[in-house]
């Protein structure tokens, strides 16, 4: 029997080729609408020592690298309809994450997505992102609209409590509008948890 999520998912690879456009770096993986295939996905995310495993887990990908999952027919973009008007949950990792923490964070991540944890706001949810940096690591939810306060206060509350992270570490809830014009390194949140 082929048990069907409630939304079809699209897995994304991005690899940073300085000789090409941002866009051209990004690749389509796979996507996939059943529960033994999500399941068969999360495995191979968390068995990175098979050779034969062609997906990588995140912590093994190279600086620069990122993956994202988001729901099929919207492009990991800031530029999607779909995204537009949207932001960003970010988690900044300290550099010595990555080896003990990051797969994990990530594998809750996208059991998060997958499983429609957020109630009713699950469907204000666009996608997901891990990416991998030298400066440390990042990782988020994107959801579809900046303005609606009430689903993304739920969506980030739900997202920081299943990651388990501490409470002193702050997340940020950022306008995509305000990350692609943003002039210093830092964007500023418009909320934060
Ligand atoms: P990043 O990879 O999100 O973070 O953005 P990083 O600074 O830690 O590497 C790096 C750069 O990639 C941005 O300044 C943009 O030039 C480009 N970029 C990132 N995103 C998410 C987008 C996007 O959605 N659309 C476009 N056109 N460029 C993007």
């Amino acid at each position: 029997v082929k048990h069907p999520l409630q939304n079809k998912w699209a897995l994304w690879f991005f690899k940073n080729d300085k000789t090409k456009s941002w866009q051209d770096n990004l690749r389509l993986v796979t996507s996939f609408d059943t529960v033994s295939f999500a399941i068969n996905l999360l495995t191979l995310f968390c068995c990175y020592d098979r050779v034969y495993n062609h997906i990588q887990a995140a912590s093994k990908l190279q600086s620069g690298c990122d993956y994202s999952l988001f729901k099929e027919g919207i492009e990991p973009m800031w530029e999607d309809e779909r995204n537009k008007k949207g932001g960003r949950w970010l988690v900044n990792t300290q550099k010595n994450f990555r080896q003990q923490e990051l797969d994990r964070l990530w594998l809750e991540t996208l059991m998060l997505l997958i499983g429609e944890s957020f109630g009713e706001y699950s469907e204000n949810v666009c996608g997901a992102v891990v990416q991998i940096r030298q400066k440390g690591d990042k990782l988020a939810i994107w959801t579809g609209n900046a303005s609606d306060q009430d689903a993304n206060l739920s969506i980030g509350r739900k997202f920081k409590e299943r990651l388990s992270l501490p409470a002193k570490l702050v997340i940020g809830y950022q306008a995509h509008e305000d990350t692609m014009t943003k002039t210093g390194s830092v964007t500023k949140s418009m909320f934060t948890l």
